[in-house]
């Protein structure tokens, strides 16, 4: 990238203007980001493994019940993994090296349900270790999930469970090197005993630090980073990254749109990660092969995450062999491809910015930082001025649709509204786009601008502004406009306690049936439920009774169930025992598995 125009330009101005370039720095505003936050920040996208029993049998919520010798890689190489990792431009990986099923994938020794009781290498296999190992070769930083919610220790649902749940993370964070993630799931179902487990949180986030002192700690509540409140991967178009957290703990955490938007003024700097699954399910599946998400989702997804002030946590579920399958690792590279291609043109390549006010009248300050490449120079104003406007002059006419900007959020986040004018052929100023935060990172997604002069105006911001980075793109891959939040959500809205019904028309043989909830669970989805089938609408068989759709609530994806046989009938009926909304359910659809 040619920047160094506007490097000039800034001494120019410094000199010209005679100004102090020994002006101070702003004091920094509100709560602010531990080193450690920034730098995980700065990290954008990383990659999630799910994997474990339920990678074998097509669960997303084992039972906890499953034999361990049911995992079973057969030609398991994480090597792979971070290869694919580092050429798809992630910086870590999180592994499940527990999910809620209690399987540990290294020999826990506080636990009878690990790769060491199966018949794996003998016992011998550690995938804590080759991935910690594969991640260090490859330059990746490694993270940890560990389900505290466990449907197999027997201790599960006692004050015992939280010294052996100690023990695990002591096992698990202090035996592999450095863990930059530590990822809490804030569950909290059932044990093998029927009971629910007290969580000490206390204990754990103590346990964490105390063996990996600069681990970001993930929960719905942080204190690390946050859940954004959905596993769609998709941050609120406004996101603070900072939350207020008091009378809230993981599990029981603020509303999923406080998640998703943060707090103003929030009294905690915990920013928001994105998760999402490159498949419909966290776990691989066989029959979800054709269902890897396309380029453009991907890209979506990406504007609606990084492009939001958040962390993109992309979950690539290894399959049965241990190995990311052909297609994810396909979508990955092309993922990968057409970020460089969009991202490597900076259309302000070249360009010179000029701004209303700057800090102290000093080039320290000037508007030219936020073209430079460095993260820490920012342009800036003086204290009492909180609504300014940068121009920026491009090299000749410039045609894009993606705008980037930075807050120095070293110094705190600040800005809550502002907007973006380019000039038209008359010398007119006109509305191009416009925002609320923009924190670490946002990217605004316009239709096509061509022009040779882009305008910000910063017109709210609870201090002086600082920016440190500005830049214009053109996605020709993923087309003009954001879509991302305007899909509508098709399909029925049905009183809570009304039954689902089918009629096949005729006695047909079914090995399973769907049910598939509106898109983004909007009104509701059945969480629990009985189904019964019937060859002549008159007698009824219950095929199950009070079964559970496994993570539908986060995740409220097409449900695939199977009957373990095959069965014949014509007419079969879905009843509700629990929903998500106290009301209603949505359906998109109801059928069989042939
Ligand atoms: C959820 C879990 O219940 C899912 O199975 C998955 O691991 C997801 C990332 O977090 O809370």
């Amino acid at each position: 990238m040619i920047k160094g125009f506007a490097k000039a330009f800034c001494l120019t101005a410094c000199i010209t203007a005679g100004a102090a370039c020994g002006t101070e720095a702003p004091a920094p505003y509100g709560v602010l980001p531990s080193q450690a936050q920034i730098e995980w920040q700065k990290m954008e996208t990383n990659m999630f493994c799910h994997f474990g029993p339920n990678t074998f049998t097509s669960a997303e919520w084992g039972t906890g019940q499953e034999n361990a010798d049911v995992f079973n890689p057969t030609e398991m190489d994480c090597r792979q993994w971070a290869s694919i990792a580092k050429a798809a431009g992630m910086k870590g990986i999180i592994i499940t090296a527990k999910h809620h099923d209690g399987f540990c994938l290294w020999p826990n020794p506080v636990s009878k349900h690990t790769v060491a009781q199966s018949s794996w290498k003998d016992g011998k296999g550690d995938v804590l270790k080759e991935l910690s190992e594969a991640c260090r070769e490859y330059g990746l930083k490694f993270g940890v999930y560990i389900s505290p919610w466990d449907r197999n220790d027997p201790a599960y649902g006692t004050d015992e469970y939280n010294d052996v749940f100690r023990k695990t993370l002591e096992s698990a964070l202090g035996s592999y090197g450095p863990v930059f993630e530590q990822w809490f799931d804030g569950a909290c179902g059932e044990g093998p005993n029927g009971k629910r487990q007290v969580y000490d949180w206390n204990l754990y986030h103590e346990t964490v630090y105390r063996l990996q002192p600069d681990a970001i700690i993930f929960s719905d509540t942080g204190p690390g980073c946050r859940w954004i409140g959905n596993e769609a991967g998709y941050a609120g178009k406004t996101c603070w990254s900072t939350l207020d957290t008091t009378g809230f703990a993981p599990g029981a955490a603020p509303a999923r749109d406080t998640l998703n938007c943060g707090n103003v003024h929030g009294k905690a700097w915990i920013p928001g990660e994105a998760d999402v699954s490159i498949r419909p399910g966290w776990f691989y599946k066989d029959s979800e092969n054709d269902k890897v998400k396309s380029l453009s989702d991907l890209l979506g997804i990406y504007y609606a995450s990084v492009g939001r002030n958040s962390l993109l946590l992309l979950n690539v579920p290894p399959d049965k062999r241990g190995l990311i399958y052909g297609t994810d690792s396909l979508r990955l590279m092309e993922f990968r491809s057409a970020l460089d291609h969009i991202f490597s043109a900076d259309m302000s390549d070249g360009a010179m910015a000029e701004a209303s006010a700057v800090r102290g009248g000093s080039g320290r300050f000037s508007a030219a930082n936020i073209l430079d490449q460095d993260y820490d120079s920012y342009w800036c104003t003086d204290d009492d001025v909180t609504t300014a406007s940068v121009t920026v002059s491009l090299d000749g006419e410039k045609t894009f649709n993606r705008i980037m900007l930075q807050e120095y959020i070293p110094l705190g986040q600040r800005i809550a509204r502002f907007s973006v004018d380019i000039k038209d052929n008359e010398g007119n100023w006109t509305r191009a786009a416009e925002g609320t935060t923009i924190g670490y990172k946002r990217i605004l997604l316009t239709d096509r601008i061509t022009t040779d002069a882009v305008r910000i105006n910063i017109e709210k911001s609870y201090a002086c502004p600082l920016l440190n980075g500005f830049g214009l793109f053109l996605d020709d891959i993923m087309g003009e406009t954001e879509g991302w939040d305007d899909a509508g959500s098709p399909g029925e809205t049905m009183a809570a306690d009304e039954v689902l019904s089918l009629d096949l028309g005729k006695v047909s043989q079914a090995k399973g049936f769907f049910y598939q909830p509106k898109k983004r669970g909007a009104d509701g989805c059945i969480i629990t439920y009985d189904l019964e089938v019937s060859r002549d609408g008159e007698q009824w068989t219950r095929v199950f009774a009070g079964k559970m759709f496994e993570n539908i609530v986060n995740n409220p994806i097409r449900q695939n169930v199977e009957f373990g046989q095959n069965l014949s009938f014509r007419y079969m009926r879905l009843i509700p025992l629990t929903s998500s909304d106290e009301d209603s359910y949505g359906v998109s659809g109801f059928g069989i598995l042939e």
